[in-house]
């Protein structure tokens, strides 16, 4: 075994190895609390210099990290962010957990992963160990990164280590963490593969290595795209089942009594989120280089886009069952978040559900616990406020529409003063009264 090898293994054993993770948000936070706890120096690389701030001062901002356990690490000198390149000179582990957007046009944008990849090889010296976590097309670590790292003329696997390990962050679940949460590995390199494997296991349970970068890769896009094309086939059984006149809750929720061969997905008013929205068109771009055309997965995206669309339908009716229309109707929208109990307002569908009403002549008013306000990229910006929900606030709109569903608010309440709801998350499912002012969809 390389002497360079052996020295990164002890350092990493005895907790000496001096870790920087690259992308303080929803992924890289967590990681860098958990690496913190398991005795390593941490320190958070992010260009944003307000989030750097916050961690110096033991402020956390992700709901998922305790505020506590960061509080005491930054204290104990454990943790510290930068947002200086600098900072790269001592580091024997990078970890890389930046954002992979989407272009306007639906093409992947590694940006961020490349700008970071040139402020690594900067500092590149032997004896580093550098890690991917953004999600991102199959390829990506070899053909991107490994390309960039290489131009100091060290050698991946003998003088530096390259790893892909996608991050399996589940926003709001409070159950599944960075720690619990099975790792998969893809070495450059058997060496880097090992070095990489050896880092991960100092925090979390489960690490199961792969063959290679790719297969790493791939795997995260599957498990997301798996989830939005299931989702995809749940929305159209929802705009079937309305066609219908079945309801698709109740069908779900049958279906879901079978023991094997089905996962229960729900019907929603569209996908948001950094992930099941954006990772499946990496896999569409990167398949197009093969002369492959991934139609199940491209349909899948746009049938979830279509629900978005659906919902606006469904406010449409209801308004119209009370001689309204949506040109000139207040209406009150609970949950922007792209999911229920978190302050993520990413890629959600009530952004283009507002959008759509907005354009259609309705004046839209929200409430969010999570969300305090929203910017709406329109012909022009536009700011709008969570308002207060009162009683007032309800009965004056003409229509309340649930688009999220988040469990600090009273639902029973609202349909009892409302003048017409439309539900999207079928929180009303078990309300008698009010059931004659209730749209599900
Ligand atoms: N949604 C539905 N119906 C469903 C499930 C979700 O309409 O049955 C909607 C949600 O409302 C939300 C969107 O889809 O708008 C995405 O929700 P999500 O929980 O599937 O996705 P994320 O981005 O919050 O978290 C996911 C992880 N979720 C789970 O595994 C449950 C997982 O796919 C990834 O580990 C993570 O993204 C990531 O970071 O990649």
């Amino acid at each position: 075994m390389s002497e360079i090898k052996q020295a990164l293994e002890q350092k990493i054993v005895s907790r000496q190895a001096a870790v920087v993770v690259i992308g303080m948000g929803y992924v890289g936070l967590p990681l860098a609390v958990e690496k913190a706890k398991a005795g390593f120096q941490v320190t958070g690389l992010d260009c944003d210099s307000q989030r750097v701030q916050m961690i110096n001062e033991g402020k956390n901002y992700i709901l998922d990290v305790s505020d506590d356990e960061m509080r005491r690490l930054v204290a104990s000198g454990k943790l510290s962010a930068t947002d200086s390149y600098s900072a790269l000179v001592g580091a024997d582990i990078i970890v890389i957990c930046v954002p992979t957007p989407l272009t306007t046009n639906r093409d992947p944008d590694i940006s961020f992963i490349e700008t970071v990849a040139d402020g690594i090889v900067r500092y590149l010296r032997p004896g580093q160990l550098i890690t991917l976590e953004s999600t991102t097309y199959p390829g990506t670590t070899e053909k991107v990164i490994l390309p960039k790292l290489a131009v100091k003329g060290l050698k991946a696997g003998q003088d530096f280590f390259l790893a892909y390990s996608p991050e399996r962050v589940d926003p709001g679940n409070r159950h599944y963490n960075t720690r619990n949460t099975p790792k998969i590995v893809g070495g450059v390199t058997p060496q880097c593969l090992d070095l990489a494997c050896l880092f991960y296991r100092q925090t979390i349970s489960k690490v199961i290595p792969v063959s290679s970068p790719a297969v790493a890769e791939m795997t995260k896009v599957f498990e997301n795209t798996y989830r939005s094309v299931n989702i995809a086939l749940v929305n159209e059984i929802m705009m079937l089942c309305d066609r219908m006149g079945i309801d698709v809750w109740e069908v779900v929720d049958a279906a879901a009594t079978k023991p094997f061969g089905i996962q229960t997905f729900y019907p929603g008013p569209g996908v948001g989120g950094h992930c099941i929205p954006v990772d499946p068109y990496y896999l569409v771009w990167k398949a197009r280089e093969y002369d492959f055309d991934t139609r199940l997965i491209e349909l899948s995206g746009h049938i979830n886009l279509q629900a978005s669309y659906y919902v606006v339908e469904k406010v449409r009716d209801a308004l119209n069952s009370r001689h309204k229309c949506i040109n000139g109707a207040k209406i009150l929208i609970l949950g922007v978040a792209y999911k229920k109990d978190i302050d993520d307002l990413r890629e959600s569908p009530a952004l283009k559900i507002i959008s759509i009403l907005r354009r259609l002549g309705a004046t839209i008013v929200y409430h969010d616990p999570y969300i305090p306000s929203l910017i709406l990229e329109e012909q022009s910006t536009v700011a709008l406020s969570s308002k207060i929900l009162t009683q007032d606030e309800i009965s004056a709109s003409d229509c309340v529409l649930i688009i999220t569903d988040h469990s600090s608010i009273d639902y029973s309440w609202v349909c009892r003063h409302a003048q017409l709801v439309v539900d999207t998350r079928n929180v009303t499912k078990d309300f008698r009264e009010s059931r004659e002012k209730i749209y599900r969809i």
